[in-house]
């Protein structure tokens, strides 16, 4: 056993080497977390003094001979005070992961993930997907030169996410059922055929993820901020920024762990309902539904890992309605300029309950994690947004048609 790194199961804390391709306890079958011997190295480094990117926390991260990456993480915090204004808050950021390079948050937990598998000598690599995921594994995989299988959910996947994963050359699985089914086909898939497994069940996915709090932090002037709202699908990624937080208070780097938020759409909302219900174990959603196709998952398989994250930090989790969230896109699209998907968009829809219902205050410094780009879905943002105006190539016509909206201006801005 490598004294700096191991598997240790985040249930009967058996610890594992952390080359075994195992992705929950051999011995009682809970998930896996990657453990750390010595994080005080990270306390005489010169690392804080780089520019913010997944890479320049590795002493947090696992060390590898070679890194598979495509300049991922690094995306801005946008300070919103046209939509602070708006909701009756004063301190309103968004960490906006669609600047990943293909488009969301995936990215950073595929640098490492990729790596982990490269350095592991794996040939095939595999990944059930509501659609970024297969976007992001297919891109790494490429650029790692390793054979990418991904399983995806026929007819549930967001048409840019498709095209992605078909452009950068997966081979394309798409499963008559829903995200739910392909996840456990592609685990059963991976131990029968010796593929190496890359959804958020592998911890050291998550480590990648894990920098966005990092980065947060960092950007804040080492600030921490008081709340971080981010969607919930599979719920990887709030477990991954909690437990990178942990790490960091574990080591005096922070004093504080934010409060985590956690939001789902109303049809598949497993690990709100059991919050809501004072819960710490989840009841599954066999049928889950939203339009927001990216969490549109019924069975989070780190579910264990989100609660510790919601009850541990003082958090909590909400749902928001379909409507709710093509409400927000809009709103966050129209006083920020941020164009997010509809699963990244319910963290704004979550945010406007959540001041209403008076849990979230005027002063609290709040962070929404907009995971995933908008272009990544341009069907339902059309079909949203509504018609465009035919108009002949004639400059009267176009007269006519301007002057009605000269008299009523901004008309957008009105939503
Ligand atoms: C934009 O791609 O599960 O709670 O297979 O694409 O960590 O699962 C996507 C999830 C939020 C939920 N926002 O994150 C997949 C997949 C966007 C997403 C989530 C996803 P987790």
């Amino acid at each position: 056993m490598d004294p700096d790194l191991w598997l240790e199961c985040i249930n009967c804390h058996e610890k594992f080497d952390a080359k075994k391709m195992i992705y929950t306890c051999e011995k009682c079958g809970h998930l896996l977390d990657v453990k750390y011997g010595n994080l005080e190295r990270a306390l005489d480094g010169d690392w804080k003094n780089k520019p913010v990117s997944v890479w320049k926390y590795s002493p947090f991260l696992p060390q590898l001979k070679e890194v598979i990456s495509l300049n991922e993480g690094k995306t801005n915090l946008y300070h919103c005070f046209n939509l602070s204004d708006k909701l009756g808050i004063n301190n309103l950021l968004v960490k906006n992961e669609g600047e990943n390079p293909t488009g969301s948050f995936k990215d950073r937990g595929m640098t490492v993930g990729v790596s982990v598998a490269k350095s592991l000598e794996n040939k095939i690599v595999a990944c059930a997907s509501t659609g970024n995921t297969s976007a992001s594994l297919a891109a790494y995989a490429a650029k790692a030169r390793i054979n990418c299988v991904v399983f995806i959910p026929s007819g549930k996947i967001a048409l840019g996410k498709l095209a992605q994963a078909m452009m950068y050359g997966a081979f394309i699985l798409a499963i008559k059922g829903n995200f739910d089914e392909a996840l456990e086909l592609v685990q059963e898939s991976c131990e029968k055929f010796h593929m190496y497994l890359l959804n958020s069940l592998n911890p050291y996915r998550l480590e990648g993820q894990k920098t966005i709090g990092y980065e947060i932090i960092d950007q804040l002037g080492w600030q921490v901020p008081d709340t971080i709202i981010l969607p919930i699908g599979n719920a990887g990624n709030i477990s991954a920024i909690y437990k990178g937080l942990l790490e960091w208070r574990e080591i005096g780097l922070i004093d504080r762990i934010p409060r985590m938020i956690g939001i789902q759409a109303e049809g598949s909302a497993p690990i709100a309902n059991a919050y809501k219900r004072g819960e710490k174990t989840v009841t599954f959603v066999e049928k889950p539904e939203t339009l927001a196709t990216a969490i549109r998952i019924g069975k989070p398989v780190n579910w264990e890992k989100a609660i510790r994250a919601i009850y541990g930090s003082e958090g909590l989790a909400d749902t928001v309605s379909d409507a709710e969230i093509l409400e927000a896109q809009k709103t966050l699209a129209r006083t920020e300029g941020i164009f997010v998907e509809p699963a990244s968009a319910s963290t704004i829809a979550g945010l406007k309950k959540l001041i209403e219902k008076g849990e979230i205050e005027r002063d609290e410094r709040v962070v929404c994690v907009t995971t995933g780009h908008g272009l990544k879905d341009p069907d339902t943002a059309i079909k949203s947004c509504g018609e465009t105006i035919q108009v002949e190539a004639d400059i009267n016509e176009i007269e006519k048609i301007l002057s009605k909206i000269i008299e009523k201006p901004m008309v957008a801005h009105a939503v």
